[in-house]
């Protein structure tokens, strides 16, 4: 009889270890590495309208459990220029990258606010160091973007974590690149107009600093 009320006392201890041991640890261990891809295709414009953009690009994603390593070369885009890239879309629906059909006010352009209604809201912002949030205080926040090079290639690798909601549905959203010189001044600068998000910015944003420019899903 002692000898069985310790053996159950035994049990009931080691269940107790197994189960509030390190629960977390044991999660993260067992958390699946998966690997998606988008192909970067330049979003549709009026050649005129954009100085002749033609921005193509990959990129591989690793994700395991909340944390996402992005890979990414582009070509095509304007050199010596950061550029703004984020993860779009909405994890319930599936979205698509915008066909010309997105420019609601004709001018050639499709600007981010128009494709928002294909690609999805900002969800994360593939800076190069720093916050990674859809804030705009690192949506937009252009000092912590890759740089193009001269040649207009762009490389990025970074590894963080990003929110659950948007790991579980990393294979419904995209990836969107953005940046035009559109005058070839070498600057972004507010001649070529001022882009739509200014008011929620509260800051005068020039629109080829956010002009989209390469769209790919995540698959
Ligand atoms: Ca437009
Ligand atoms: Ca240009
Ligand atoms: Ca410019
Ligand atoms: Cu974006």
């Amino acid at each position: 009889m002692q000898r069985r009320k310790s053996l159950v006392r035994l049990a009931f201890v080691g269940a107790a270890l197994l189960s509030a041991a390190p629960a977390a640890a044991v999660e993260r261990g067992s958390a699946r590495t998966q690997v998606f891809r988008a192909d970067l295709r330049p979003v549709p414009h009026a050649a005129a309208a954009d100085s002749g953009s033609d921005v193509t690009g990959r990129a591989t994603l690793v994700l395991k459990g909340d944390e996402l390593r992005t890979v990414l070369t582009a070509r095509g885009l304007s050199p010596k220029l950061p550029h703004a890239m984020h993860i779009h879309g909405t994890p319930q629906a599936l979205n698509e990258c915008p066909s010309l059909g997105a420019d609601a006010n004709g001018d050639g352009l499709i600007d981010t606010a128009e494709g928002q209604p294909d690609y999805g809201p900002i969800d994360v912002s593939l800076t190069t160091s720093g916050g990674t949030s859809k804030e705009f205080s690192d949506a937009l926040a252009l000092d912590r973007f890759p740089v193009a090079k001269r040649s207009g290639v762009l490389t990025y690798n970074r590894r963080f974590t990003i929110p659950t909601e948007f790991a579980e549905s990393l294979g419904q959203l995209h990836i969107v690149v953005h940046g035009e010189d559109l005058n070839d001044n070498g600057e972004y600068d507010l001649g070529p107009g001022t882009s739509s998000l200014s008011g929620a910015v509260g800051s005068p944003v020039p629109l080829e600093a956010e002009l989209p420019v390469a769209c790919g899903t995540i698959e």
